[in-house]
Order: C-alpha cells, then sequence, then structure tokens
C-alpha cells in the first residue's frame, strides 16, 4: 500500500524520484548544447517580476526539468503553503506563530489577520509612530539631554535585529541624510562598541535598543555599556537616558526596566521573526536614515513582490522558479553552496544579511514532523559585490572541482555614475556568466597557439550555472522587491523539504552554556565538569586572565582541581 503524500519521504515521492531519474539522463548536457539547439533560449528562459528582470537560461535546465520541478511545487502543495502563510496560520509549528512579514508592508486599509484580528492596524500605527519620531529627529526638533539636535544614531541589535538594519543601511546610502551619522553595534566583543563611539558626542548621540525579546545577551550588555558611556559622559545624569535611548521590542516591561520610558518604544508582535524584522520597527534606523518617504517606498517594493508571489502562475513565479532551481542544484546536481554576487557597491552586505535569511531558516534536518530529512537542506549562501571577487575567489568557481550556482545581481543605471565606470561594471557581470556558462574548450585554447603542457590549465570547461537578475536602478523600492525575493524562495525552499523555515532552535545550545561557562570566568575560581578540553580553555583563559593584572587569582596549573 503507496503511504499517502504528507507521510511519504519527499525522496521517495513520485515527482522527487521523477527528477532524480531525469537528473541521471541530462546530468552531462553541457549548457553550450542547451543553447547551440535552442538560439532562442536566452530570451525565452527570461522574467520579468515587478521591476526585476531574471535571466535563468544559464541552468543546467531543459523544459523537461522546468516541468518536472513544476509538478515537484504541486505535489508539495506550495500553493496551499503560500496561502496558509498570507491567511496567518501557525506555520511556524514547532514555536505555534504564525509567520506574518507580509502584513509589515500591506498597504493601509488592508486587511491581514492572524487569529481572527486584523493587524495592519496596528502595523500603520507604529509606522505613523516611527514617521512622527523620525521627522522630529531628522528636523533637529528632538533635543538631546543638553539640549543640542541628534547627529549620531547608534543601533545596537544582533542577527535579525541588527544584519537587515546594516544591509539597508549600506544599500541606501545613496538616499541617505548625510547630516546624520549612522553606527552599528552587534558583537559582544567591546571592541564593536568602542570603535562605534569613540568619535561621538553623547549630547548628540541617540542609541536605538533594537531587541524583539529585549533580553538578548550581547544586545543587553551593549545597551548598558551605552548607557554608561552616555550617563558618565553626560556628567552623571541618569536622566539623560530618556532623551537618548528609544527601544524596539515587543516586551514592554523589559524596556521599561532598562529605563526606557515606553513612549518611545516602537512594537511589533511575536509573528514577526527576527530576520523578517527589517520592515517592521526594526527598520527605525533606516527610515531616520533614509526619511519615511523612501521607508515606504521600500515597503510597497516588498508588497508588490508578495503580490506577485501569491499570484503569479508557477511556470512565471519569479521566486518559485529560482526557489525550485535552487533545489535541482542543491539536491540534484550535488552543489553545495550559492554564491550572491551584487554588482553593486551599495549592496555589499547584502550577502551576509542573505545568509541569515536563508541559513538559519533552512539549515534544518527534521521535517515539521520531526523525522529527519533524507535528503539536503540548506546550501551555504555566501558571496561578495563583483567585481572584487573576480580578483579572488572566482578561480574557483570557474575551475575548481566544485560546482557553485551564482546570483549575479546588477543595475542599468549606477546611482553615482563616473565615466565609464558602469559600462565596464555591466560588462564584467555579462562576461562572468557567459564565462561560466560556456568556458573554453581545449581545442578553442589550442587555437589561440597556446604551448600544448599549459592547454589543462587554460581550459575552463563552463557548465557552471547562473542567474542574472536586473533591475533599472538600486531605489528603495526595487531593494524591497529583491529582499522579498529572496525570502520567498527561503519559503519555496523549505515548503519542499517540509521543514520548519521559521525556527531556529540550532542557536540555543551554544546560548546555554556560554550562561554556564560566564560566571567561570568572571569569577576565575570553583571547579570545572566539563569535557576536558572545554576546562582545559577555561583554566588556560583563567591563567591568563591572572597574569593580565586582574584581581582573580590564578588558578592551579593545567589537571589540578582548582
Ligand atoms: C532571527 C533570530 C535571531 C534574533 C537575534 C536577536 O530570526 O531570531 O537572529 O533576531 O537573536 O534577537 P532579539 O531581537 O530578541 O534581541
Amino acid at each position: 500500500m503507496t503511504k499517502p503524500p504528507s507521510l511519504q519521504r519527499l525522496t521517495q515521492r513520485p515527482a522527487w524520484k521523477d527528477l532524480a531519474a531525469h537528473c541521471d539522463e541530462v546530468r552531462n548536457l553541457h549548457l553550450r548544447t542547451l543553447f547551440a539547439d535552442d538560439p532562442g533560449r536566452g530570451e525565452r528562459l527570461t522574467l520579468t517580476a515587478v521591476d526585476l528582470f531574471l535571466d535563468y537560461s544559464k541552468n543546467r535546465v531543459s523544459d523537461q526539468t522546468l516541468d518536472l520541478l513544476l509538478r515537484l511545487a504541486k505535489a508539495s502543495d506550495l500553493e496551499g503553503r503560500i496561502e496558509a502563510m498570507f491567511r496567518g496560520e501557525r506555520i511556524n509549528a514547532t514555536e505555534g506563530r504564525s509567520v506574518m512579514h507580509v502584513a509589515l508592508r500591506a498597504p493601509k486599509g488592508s486587511t491581514m489577520l492572524v487569529d481572527g484580528q486584523n493587524v495592519v492596524p496596528e502595523v500603520q500605527a507604529v509606522l505613523e509612530k516611527m514617521t512622527g519620531f523620525s521627522m522630529r529627529i531628522r528636523s533637529g526638533q528632538w533635543k538631546g539631554h543638553t539640549g543640542k539636535p541628534i547627529r549620531n544614531v547608534v543601533n545596537i541589535g544582533i542577527g535579525g535585529s541588527d544584519l537587515g538594519p546594516v544591509m539597508a543601511y549600506d544599500a541606501l546610502m545613496h538616499y541617505s541624510e548625510r547630516g546624520l551619522t549612522f553606527r552599528f553595534v552587534s558583537n559582544l566583543d567591546g571592541s564593536d562598541f568602542v570603535e562605534a563611539t569613540r568619535d561621538l558626542d553623547p549630547a548628540e548621540t541617540l542609541f536605538i535598543v533594537a531587541s524583539k525579546t529585549f533580553s538578548t545577551l550581547e544586545t543587553m550588555t551593549n545597551a548598558q555599556s551605552a548607557r554608561d558611556w552616555l550617563v558618565s559622559g553626560l556628567g552623571g545624569d541618569d536622566r539623560a537616558v530618556a532623551s537618548h535611548f528609544v527601544a524596539v521590542s515587543t516586551n514592554a516591561e523589559k524596556v521599561s526596566a532598562f529605563g526606557i520610558d515606553t513612549a518611545n518604544m516602537f512594537g511589533f508582535w511575536d509573528w514577526v521573526g527576527g530576520r523578517y524584522s527589517m520592515d517592521s520597527a526594526i527598520g527605525l534606523s533606516t527610515m531616520l536614515a533614509v526619511g519615511p518617504e523612501h521607508f515606504r517606498s521600500l515597503l510597497q517594493g516588498f508588497h508588490r513582490m508578495d503580490e506577485h508571489f501569491r499570484t503569479a502562475p508557477f511556470s512565471k513565479n519569479m521566486p518559485v522558479l529560482m526557489g525550485l532551481l535552487s533545489i535541482w542544484n542543491n539536491n540534484f546536481l550535488g552543489a553545495q553552496t550559492v554564491a550572491v554576487l551584487p554588482y553593486e557597491q551599495y549592496l555589499k552586505r547584502f550577502p551576509a544579511y542573505l545568509q541569515q535569511l536563508t541559513m538559519e531558516s533552512n539549515g534544518k534536518r527534521v521535517t515539521l514532523d520531526g523525522r529527519p530529512v533524507d535528503h539536503q537542506t540548506s546550501p551555504i549562501y555566501w558571496g561578495e559585490p563583483g567585481t572584487n571577487g573576480q580578483h579572488s575567489f572566482y578561480q574557483l568557481i570557474h575551475q575548481g572541482t566544485r560546482l557553485i550556482p551564482c546570483d549575479f545581481i546588477a543595475f542599468d543605471h549606477a546611482l553615482g555614475p563616473l565615466g565609464r565606470h558602469h559600462d565596464l561594471l555591466l560588462a564584467n557581470v555579462f562576461a562572468q556568466a557567459g564565462a561560466l556558462a560556456f568556458g573554453k574548450t581545449a581545442e578553442e585554447v589550442k587555437a589561440e597557439g597556446t604551448p600544448d603542457s599549459l592547454v589543462p590549465h587554460r581550459v575552463f570547461e563552463g557548465n557552471r550555472p547562473s542567474n542574472v537578475i536586473l533591475a533599472d536602478r538600486l531605489t528603495p523600492e526595487v531593494l524591497g522587491q529583491l529582499i522579498a525575493l529572496y525570502e520567498h524562495i527561503v519559503f519555496v525552499q523549505g515548503a519542499i523539504w517540509n521543514i520548519d523555515s521559521f525556527d531556529q532552535w540550532g542557536v540555543e545550545l551554544g546560548k546555554a552554556l556560554a550562561q554556564r561557562i560566564i560566571p567561570e570566568l568572571e569569577d576565575g575560581t570553583g571547579p570545572l565538569d566539563h569535557d576536558s578540553s572545554t576546562n582545559n580553555l577555561i583554566r588556560r583563559y583563567r591563567r591568563s586572565k591572572g597574569r593580565r593584572g586582574s584581581r582573580i587569582p590564578i588558578s592551579p596549573p593545567d589537571g589540578e582541581t582548582p
């Protein structure tokens, strides 16, 4: 008796098996052949979604591959899963939460339900509050404790409360208010805070403490240091905190306990996952930098891509196609990573942002019902802006032994046009994608008069897959579309793999262990009962710390019980 599809292992389902069998047949099919056999391929396998153009023709797929991938999506009930997200169902099963970041960018007046409640009015109310606050800061109307206007904004947060704001600040710098200085402090390493604040005047500095839970070790430690720095810099008056600290959180009680007036708190909700929160109040620094109008355009970009994802037929749906292609490359062709290569300096932090979005979401080893998967899940996402990467790791992509699918991202227009730069930049994007796909044969290398001994070194196998994403220029709205595109690619992958893309239990174990070790280092004494390696590392640190002249006594040498 065949099991119902929901209980069948993914790799045992007919749609998956058909893809596996098909992959055996086409594994060695070269992009040179695919292009030679279909002169229209480069135009045919393209797609426009909102303002983004995608050329996916340089993937190692035939029309049959695409059909089979679309069948897999259907067999995995991708459509039902998308609807479940938009309906506010608790699709984050292990945390029992709805996943409604799409409501953060829903237009005013629309309806998005969570537990039967329309959340759009609350979302809009927070946006209004952010708008009012941003205007007061940007106009100089909001005064610090000594009466000076705010000139510096320091966002303190980590993970989802940092990576989005950092990326967006860089990405939208062209549109930002240059009279304000922005810094981002995330690391528990004190150097991050020290370097971020060393040239700032406390009297002109605003701290945004961005933490959904308001209990994250890194953020609360940095926030406490910020408070000390500010109060001591302003003559020891604790009342200074009121005009120099605001909070972004879901936890009013803890915000208030820290000493921040909840009137200066910008809320969000447990149905917004940290890595999906940059368009919530977590984006306050972004709004301060670019202003409320540009922030609204960013949201509009997200929303337009949401609508595309929700309504476009799968064969013309950009997140669906890119998600399926990544599954083809990862699960069938055996690629282990994806390189994201923006040819746009303002997107320099986009790969780092995507690392969390993709890998924290889909780096999972059990299915929604808790059974080990029998296939690979998230590939490793990484990347650097072009053309810099070309002079570093592209060698491996072109001639190494691994298959590295690439997403190239570029724009028709530079935000800061400068002489020939943009034509040269774009020539490089097109050239790289072409060189990866088609390579250079031994015959071609020989025909150039290359000595025989060098021929193997100068051959490019080609057949390296890539996507090219193009847009007119990097605007706030286009940035929103681009981020939503990848959010939904992650969703598609997670739906096919049948995993929970919205929890992150994998970050807990190390955190809990650190809590146990902290007093062992701070106190510097006391018995240790970890494994021998951890014990030894702690003892070594205790000895070294003691030698630095700390008050902490030197522990006995290795092997002796302290
Ligand atoms: C993201 C994760 C995680 C989170 C940080 C910060 O999806 O949940 O990166 O954003 O741990 O958490 P707080 O915002 O609660 O400080």
